[in-house]
């Protein structure tokens, strides 16, 4: 798990990104598709948006980014006791959606990178790093319950 002092770094920062989730949810998905377009596959409900411009323009991306950001600060919050809200978490990925783990690493390393652009004087190393850590438990545990589920990842 992380210290005390981590868990503080890491929602410090969240407190700045979630009054603007929909901005920072809607950076995080478009960036993802873009660099690794092989996850916009996943989506059924986004494999019209060819275009950058359309995926920018986009509601629902912006509404879905938004959801993604809010189910990971509810994770965030509960520090490392967020089995909870890990679980249905992991079992929808994994049985439905038939996430690989990679594209949370994939995803993980977009959020650190997005919010470092946007906040680079709130979000300085010891921040990164802890965010980091914390995004890489989630992962781990994420991990292991898929394989709880049946799935590799
Ligand atoms: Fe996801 C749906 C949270 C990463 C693919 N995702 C959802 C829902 C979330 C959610 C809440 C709606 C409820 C549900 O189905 O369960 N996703 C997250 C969080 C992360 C995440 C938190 C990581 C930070 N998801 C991913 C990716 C993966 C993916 C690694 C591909 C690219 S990013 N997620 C999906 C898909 C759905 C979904 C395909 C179903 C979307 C739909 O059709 O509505």
């Amino acid at each position: 798990g992380l210290s005390d002092d981590e868990w503080n770094h890491v929602l410090g920062i969240w407190a700045k990104v979630e009054p603007e989730l929909p901005v920072y949810g809607q950076a995080v998905i478009v960036r993802l598709f873009q660099v690794h377009p092989e996850t916009q596959e996943r989506f059924a409900k986004f494999k019209h948006l060819k275009t950058i411009d359309e995926l920018k323009s986009s509601e629902e991306v912006k509404k879905h980014g938004t959801t993604v950001l809010t189910a990971l600060g509810r994770i965030l919050k509960l520090k490392n006791n967020h089995e909870p809200e890990l679980k249905p978490l992991a079992k929808s990925h994994a049985t439905e959606h038939k996430i690989p783990v990679k594209y949370l690493e994939f995803i993980c390393e977009i959020i650190v990178k997005v919010i470092a652009e946007k906040h680079p004087s709130d979000f300085g190393a010891d921040s990164q790093a802890a965010m980091r850590k914390a995004l890489e438990l989630f992962r781990n545990d994420m991990a292991s319950k898929y394989k709880e589920f049946g799935f590799q990842g």
